[in-house]
């Protein structure tokens, strides 16, 4: 069977590759490399060990990496207009562990963006109750961190100020962490690091759903506006590998803090390759970021306006509905025609249209659950990367209607789904432009 095994897992990849070339790709924490950044984590970094820091490692053999970690800790600073970057974490919640090793005493108390409300897994208390199941939350139960949730603004979709402030004022967290998942508008970082710093808090922002946009200068500026460090994942709106990174505005007492809780705290080899393909996509975000986030933003605010117009119900119309990559659908109301998130999620892909179901915050309060919720996250990044403009959203809408409003065989959309896709097999806002879902 070895031998075989071999072929049936490359025909597998193959045929993820074709499957992916012909769909839609909508999910918001997802995106897509270029060629050079993907052949830059195929290479032999992938073999070696170089624990510890560029110069400092405690192997033999590290010339050459130690110069690429070098490049790239240095790019990431002038993206991000940060004096300190550390590039070693392997994700994003790594780097949020970095962040509650270097700014917590284990058990201490922190504040986040509650989860139904979007908030990320990794910023949730042990045994967190969400909707329909209880949670053992990545700063709960690895840190021991209590976690109390700030007050969050269902119709804003945003945090709280007011409710925050008197929550942060009476529980006095040692940390208050800003981001999330679900994050259609910049968080009010400055008027509540004000806040926290009444009651002695560090501040932290974790940024790994608009880390590309941040970078290129829209959303928000959280180490300008009052975060101490921000942490993120590298391959959301960041269009690179599969990793993390935790930045300072400064090096200082919280960049050596950052760096020891990565090696050896929480690290031993990180994933050298990762950090090659990242230094590319630096690179080519240094480039022509601008230009793409500013697409990026741009669509997503197209898409939401189309779905609108074909008979969905985005949130937050009062507000332009998005200033970031993601788009939130309430599908309530569909539950007797169509039914709710899993079961649109379900047709979509049959369709070859990839998104991914999400709770609304007043799911719990309705009754439903993560397992079928009221809503569906879609995200604008990889779309957009593979060429698309504010036109082509339209053509988008007009697919999620035929599936879910007018109920056409979901089958019997995807060839047009496919042919659709024909125009946009090119991964764009690279050096050199190539085919995106090769497979070499
Ligand atoms: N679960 C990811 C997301 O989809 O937002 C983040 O880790």
């Amino acid at each position: 069977m070895s031998k075989e095994a071999v072929s049936k897992i490359n025909g597998l990849i193959k045929e993820h590759h074709e499957f992916f070339g012909k769909a839609i790709p909508l999910i918001a924490s997802e995106n897509i490399m270029s060629k050079a950044a993907r052949l830059a984590c195929t290479c032999d970094f992938q073999h070696r060990y170089a624990e510890g820091w560029p110069g400092e490692r405690v192997y033999a053999g590290c010339e050459f990496l130690d110069q690429v970690e070098i490049l790239c800790a240095d790019m990431a600073k002038q993206y991000y207009r940060a004096g300190f970057a550390d590039v070693r974490p392997i994700s994003g919640v790594v780097a949020n562990l970095a962040i509650y090793t270097a700014m917590t005493t284990p058990k201490g108390k922190m504040m986040a963006m509650p989860i139904p409300s979007g908030g990320h897994i990794s910023h949730a208390p042990r045994l967190a109750k969400s909707t329909g199941n209880a949670i053992n939350g990545t700063a709960g139960a690895v840190r021991g961190l209590d976690v109390e949730y700030l007050a969050f603004d269902q119709k804003e979709m945003n945090l709280d100020i007011d409710g925050s402030a008197k929550r942060i004022r009476d529980f006095k967290p040692e940390l208050l962490l800003f981001g999330g998942s679900v994050f259609l508008f910049p968080h009010p970082v400055k008027e509540l690091s004000a806040v926290a710093k009444e009651v002695g808090a560090n501040v932290a922002y974790d940024g790994a759903h608009v880390a590309g946009l941040i970078g290129s200068g829209y959303f928000q500026d959280p180490l300008r506006e009052g975060a101490e460090a921000m942490s993120f994942s590298t391959h959301k709106t960041f269009p690179g590998p599969q990793h993390g990174c935790v930045i300072t505005a400064e090096a200082g007492e919280w960049s050596e803090k950052i760096k020891a809780a990565c090696f050896p705290s929480l690290l031993s080899n990180h994933h050298l390759h990762n950090v090659a393909g990242f230094a590319i996509t630096l690179a080519e975000m240094l480039e022509f970021g601008k230009r793409y986030h500013g697409q990026v933003i741009k669509n997503a605010k197209a898409f939401a306006g189309a779905l609108a117009a074909a008979g969905f119900k985005p949130l937050c119309e009062h507000k332009g509905y998005t200033a970031s990559h993601q788009v939130v659908l309430d599908i309530t109301g569909l539950e007797q025609s169509f039914g709710l998130g899993a079961d649109i999620e379900k047709a979509l892909e049959k369709a070859g249209i990839i998104v991914n179901r999400n709770l609304l915050p007043w799911d719990a309060r309705e009754g439903r659950s993560y397992k079928n919720p009221g809503g569906v996250r879609l995200g604008t990044s990889e779309v957009t990367r593979l060429g698309m403009k504010e036109s082509d959203m339209g053509a988008i809408a007009e697919f999620f209607k035929k599936v879910i409003i007018d109920k056409k065989d979901p089958k019997a959309i995807q060839p047009d789904v496919a042919a659709f896709m024909a125009g946009f097999t090119t991964v764009k806002y690279c050096f050199e432009e190539t085919k995106a879902f090769e497979w070499y």
